[in-house]
């Protein structure tokens, strides 16, 4: 701990007050924009990463961030991946083209991974308002409406595992990973105008060919009437994203006990049979010949093998605490090292020996700042410091010497993508403010 007299102090202090003004600036009231040229709107992990952020210095703001994104909540549960709260020129796909302008507000029609309900617990065991609980109730009871929505309409035929039908809703839109998946999808004919590369370089970015399937997925939903059986049947792009399972579990089990801590009880109940059917389908994921849990093209069972950082999010699920969990856990540990080792800062989001893997192109090999915490915080909760803050370290080192841009070469530091990124910032105030996520995992499962 730094004395209050250190010279570090001001420093530090300095540090924390542009980070608090990044959000501060980002802010539209209510609710933060990621970066206010490239992303206009509030994005859906992105509230829940900058909520955290927010409550280390605005608590009330921090809920208010919560609510906001909530409000986009649709009739069947479902959360979007954007609310479009206030129109805004600068962006592609607005809600028009996403066929659901008619909505207030405004949303995109599909979702992003659910972090949301692991961050509001971590915010309730950290609240300072007495009266926490009662804004709490409408926020848990709508959480559970979209957990159901996930387990429901992700996952017809109760296989345990939800899955997704774009790219953009795992949220790790060009990861090598979707390549094979993508090939499935035909390039959309119609013309349409990027926004994103006017904003940051091309080179940054995914490429047109990517781009002319993601759109033609959103006609597609659109076309569909948003039909959650028509779109399951149909959807050419239909895959389990281990990452996302991972972080809909754990949300699940967190979610769970928010339920008994408000009387939920058989809301929690619900949640926990959730929870044990997908803890055990989960397993179908694991690889031994890699070590690791890999991702699933359900159109035609091929497994997703590429190396990248969504395998390391198994600790933040607990999932090694079954039997032979202790060799499996050793085994990623192990392959851990290895991609730590192949680039100067970590977690590059690809290996950089998979084909794929670009340092510079977004989630094709970029370091995310709120993946490493992500990462880092299942590493200390599973008694694994050293790794865990390796990626703490790394973190606020390319924070500190870059600027706390949208994500970072894991070779030269440089900052790439969007400048002044609000959960970038907000991951630098957690990790400033100090580690540990104040949550147990093992109450949360028993
Ligand atoms: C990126 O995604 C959006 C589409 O949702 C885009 O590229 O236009 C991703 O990095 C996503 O994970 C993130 O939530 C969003 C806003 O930061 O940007």
């Amino acid at each position: 701990m730094t004395h209050p007299e250190s010279p570090v102090q001001p420093a530090r202090d300095q540090e924390i007050a542009q980070f608090r003004a990044i959000l501060r600036s980002n802010d539209r009231g209510g609710y933060a924009v990621p970066s206010s040229r490239l992303y206009p709107f509030q994005w859906n992990w992105d509230a829940a990463i900058n909520a955290v952020g927010w409550q280390t210095f605005d608590e009330d703001r921090a809920w208010q961030e919560v609510e906001s994104l909530l409000a986009g909540q649709w009739d069947n549960g479902m959360v979007p991946s954007i609310v479009f709260h206030k129109p805004a020129q600068s962006y592609f796909p607005g809600p028009q083209e996403w066929g659901c302008d008619d909505r207030q507000p405004p949303t995109t029609s599909i979702s992003q991974p659910p972090v949301l309900a692991t961050m509001v617990r971590r915010m309730r065991a950290r609240s300072v308002d007495p009266a926490v609980d009662a804004r709490l109730a409408p926020i848990v009871a709508r959480l559970v409406r979209w957990h159901r929505w996930w387990h429901r309409d992700r996952d017809p035929l109760h296989t345990g595992l939800v899955v997704t039908y774009h790219p953009w809703e795992t949220g790790s839109d060009n990861s090598p990973a979707w390549d094979e998946p993508l090939k499935a999808v035909p390039p959309t004919a119609r013309a349409y105008q990027r926004r994103d590369t006017g904003v940051v370089d091309g080179s940054m970015r995914p490429h047109k060919a990517e781009y002319d399937r993601f759109v033609y997925l959103v006609d597609f939903f659109r076309d569909c009437g948003f039909d959650a059986r028509k779109i399951y049947d149909g959807s050419p792009f239909r895959i389990v994203d281990f990452a996302l399972n991972a972080i809909l579990l754990r949300a699940d089990a967190d979610l769970a006990v928010l339920c008994d801590d408000l009387g939920m009880r058989d809301e929690a109940g619900e949640l926990r049979a959730c929870h044990a059917r997908s803890l055990a389908a989960i397993d179908s994921l694991w690889c031994d010949a890699l070590g690791r849990h890999v991702s699933l093209d359900t159109r035609n069972g091929r497994r997703l093998e590429q190396h990248t950082h969504a395998a390391y999010l198994a600790w933040y699920a607990n999932l090694f605490q079954r039997a032979g969990g202790t060799a499996r856990s050793a085994a990623l540990q192990g392959g851990l090292e290895d991609l730590l080792q192949s680039t100067r800062f970590g977690l590059a989001s690809t290996h950089p020996r998979d084909p794929g893997f670009d340092p510079r192109r977004y989630w094709r090999g970029s370091v995310w700042p709120h993946i490493n915490w992500l990462v880092a915080e299942g590493l200390s909760e599973q008694g694994l410091p050293v790794a865990a803050r390796r990626l703490r370290d790394d973190t606020l080192a390319l924070v500190r010497a870059a600027g706390p841009f949208e994500y970072f070469s894991p070779d030269s530091g440089e900052g790439l993508g969007g400048p002044d990124f609000s959960w970038t910032a907000s991951i630098a105030l957690i990790l400033l403010a100090g580690s540990g996520s104040g949550v147990s995992q093992g109450a949360a499962c028993a």
